[in-house]
């Protein structure tokens, strides 16, 4: 079994969500800043950042991402890794906007497809010019992989150069629309990597529990917060996105890989 250092990456707000869904949703840029504090001392080395708007709406301003930026760093060390994914309907140079505060990381989303009831657009334009705005402003990428199809884009867009080699490999599994979170599908992905290719595992709802324990046994990496999922288990809502992570690293020290601090982090992804 794998015993490297355990990278967890925490999405602690999301696009989607709203206070209706999930009461304890941080939305101001204090709740955020707060709430990114509480994953980084319960273990998280990357905060996966969506902000809002002051009205609690989804954003992708640049003032906000800047203010929740500075209030992150006053409050603890991470690498803070910005959406350009933003919410579904985004226009794309919304999406680009916050990347010219050079994060030093992003994602990157491999395809279009259905997202519960919309369409997520990431048309090869989509994909290209926000690829674009990663590498002018030397961040470092995720790539968001949420179907098996984007494994073969990434190829074909490698070998056109279209995205850097330099690349870290997130599947979100279980969005209605995309693979769903069973354990034989994260096993399928992985096979697809090409060798050393460093992955992390999110997964969607009662996935996330699941495949975060088995991306642990397998010497994969974790995303675990309360934008992919916001029980604690079936019925009971999580406290918090610290809440979340303290359980996955309780099971990943006892299965013997310790938690990655944010320097190890950056030596992994060879930022
Ligand atoms: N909100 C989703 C439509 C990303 O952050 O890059 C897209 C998303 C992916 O959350
Ligand atoms: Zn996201």
């Amino acid at each position: 079994m794998a015993n490297n250092p355990l990278i967890i990456t925490c999405p602690i707000v999301g696009a989607e969500l709203t206070k209706e869904h999930y009461p304890y949703l941080p939305t101001t840029p204090e709740e955020v800043a707060e709430a990114a504090r509480g994953a980084v001392e319960a273990g998280a080395s990357i905060i996966h950042l969506h902000v809002r708007d002051e009205e609690g709406k989804p954003s992708q301003r640049v003032d906000i991402f800047q203010d929740i930026t500075k209030k992150i760093r006053e409050r603890c060390e991470c690498i803070i890794e910005y959406s350009s994914g933003g919410a579904v309907g985004t226009p794309l140079e919304e999406r680009c906007a916050p990347l010219k505060l050079k994060p030093e990381m992003a994602t990157l989303d491999m395809g279009t497809m259905n997202f519960g009831p919309d369409i997520f657009e990431n048309s090869e334009h989509t994909i290209r010019t926000i690829s674009r705005a990663i590498q002018e402003n030397h961040i470092m990428p995720t790539l968001g992989v949420l179907d098996y199809g984007m494994m073969d884009t990434i190829d074909r867009y490698l070998e056109k150069g279209y995205i850097p080699e330099k690349i870290h490999i997130c599947f979100v599994l279980g969005v209605p629309g995309g693979m769903s979170g069973g354990i034989k599908n994260l096993v399928l992905m992985v096979d697809r990597l090409r060798p050393g290719q460093v992955w992390t595992i999110g997964g969607v709802g009662r996935f996330q529990l699941l495949l975060a324990v088995h991306a642990i046994a397998m010497g994969g990496h974790v995303r675990v917060g309360i934008e992919d999922n916001i029980y604690y288990r079936k019925g009971e809502l999580a406290k918090s996105n610290a809440q979340l992570i303290e359980r996955i690293v309780r099971i990943s020290k006892e299965m013997d890989r310790p938690i990655a601090t944010v320097d190890e982090t950056r030596e992994i992804l060879e930022i």
